[in-house]
């Protein structure tokens, strides 16, 4: 064990110097592999770019052995068919929304909670903290496993009708949401007509108006040209949506001591990476969606109480589902997080 982490750190050490790594990869216990990696988004994106920084950082604490071959814009397949392929051995790594995840482990859906997270500090301090880990341990024993969140980021609403500026105003939207019923609930109790579908079938659907809007992170609106086709962007805020990085489990448990170790370490540091990058890229976002000509409005403090009221029977929901231990642990530690 010691001596595996002085591996490691050896070979950390190593490349941060850009001495080259040679010796000690040599030493330590890594085959020559190929890593399939599927995400959903475009390769010029902050998931693109963070995916990117995953296989540059695996190929230097590897010494080249361990390759990472990146599969952008859902070509392995969408959220949901990556990770069933994961569980089965067929691919190796993906990263994806925690929300589609909740099928296989259904108290992934604690993220989904409305207006869960204030900050991107709270999100980060309870994501990083035990039970972000908890909840990435529950999903060993349905075949993968998880490594690091990325910040997907708090997402807002856009749509092609009319600007949202009341509760009322989202009646009879054709809205997308994930394919996850805590997003479906909380729309369709908001009024609008939310409809699931997976992010690579999104931009058609748009554009061929077979829905209305959809709502996602500023980013996602811009480096998906969502602009093209969506005319109004109301800043909602309604929820923190986590990005999770997995492996497949029959693959990884395969895989040696330090090999695990160089994987786990390039996924912290790309996932360091991808927070940063994400809201750099986040601050600058909505400036440049109004300069694509999209009218951009903000929700008022008092439409958004109301909502929040009106969807308390979705939160309540959640922590019944997730169960009153975890609930309480998360509320536990955001009240922490707040004291701070
Ligand atoms: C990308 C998705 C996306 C998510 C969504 O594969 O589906 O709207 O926000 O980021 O995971």
């Amino acid at each position: 064990m010691k001596i595996l982490r002085r591996t490691l750190i050896a070979l950390t050490t190593a490349a941060l110097l850009g001495a080259g790594a040679v010796g000690s990869a040599a030493a330590a216990d890594v085959k020559s592999r190929m890593i399939r990696f599927g995400y959903g988004l475009a390769e010029d994106t902050n998931q693109g770019r963070a995916t990117k920084r995953f296989v540059d950082e695996v190929a230097k604490l590897s010494d080249g052995k361990l390759k990472v071959r990146a599969f952008g814009a859902a070509s392995l397949g969408s959220d949901v068919q990556m990770q069933n392929a994961l569980i089965g051995g067929a691919q190796e790594m993906m990263v994806g929304s925690t929300a589609t995840l909740v099928g296989i482990t259904p108290e992934m859906a604690l993220w989904d909670t409305p207006f869960l997270f204030a900050n991107e500090k709270e999100a980060d301090a309870v994501l990083d903290g035990p039970v972000g880990q908890k909840l990435l341990d529950k999903l060993q024993e349905k075949g993968l496993v998880g490594l690091v969140y990325w910040e997907n980021g708090f997402r807002n609403l856009t749509n092609n009708k009319r600007a949202v500026n009341s509760l009322e105003d989202l009646g009879g939207i054709k809205l997308r949401v994930m394919q996850n019923n805590v997003f479906l609930d909380t729309f369709r109790t908001l009024g609008a007509n939310a409809i699931p579908l997976s992010f690579s079938e999104l931009f058609t659907a748009l554009e061929t108006q077979a829905v209305d809007g959809q709502e996602n992170p500023f980013n996602t609106i811009l480096t998906s040209k969502f602009y093209e086709v969506q005319k109004y962007l109301t800043v909602t805020n309604h929820v923190y949506s986590p990005w999770v990085m997995l492996a497949s489990k029959k693959w990884w448990d395969k895989l040696s001591k330090d090999e695990q170790d160089i994987l786990m370490q390039a996924a912290r540091n790309a996932r360091d990476f991808e927070r940063q990058d994400t809201r750099e890229e986040a601050a600058r976002a909505l400036g440049e969606l109004e300069g694509k000509g999209m009218m951009v409005n903000t929700l008022t403090g008092d439409e958004v109480q109301r909502m929040r009221e009106k969807i308390e029977p979705i939160t309540q929901k959640v922590a019944a589902d997730v169960g009153a231990e975890l609930w309480n642990e998360v509320q536990q530690e955001l009240a922490r997080v707040r004291a701070q």
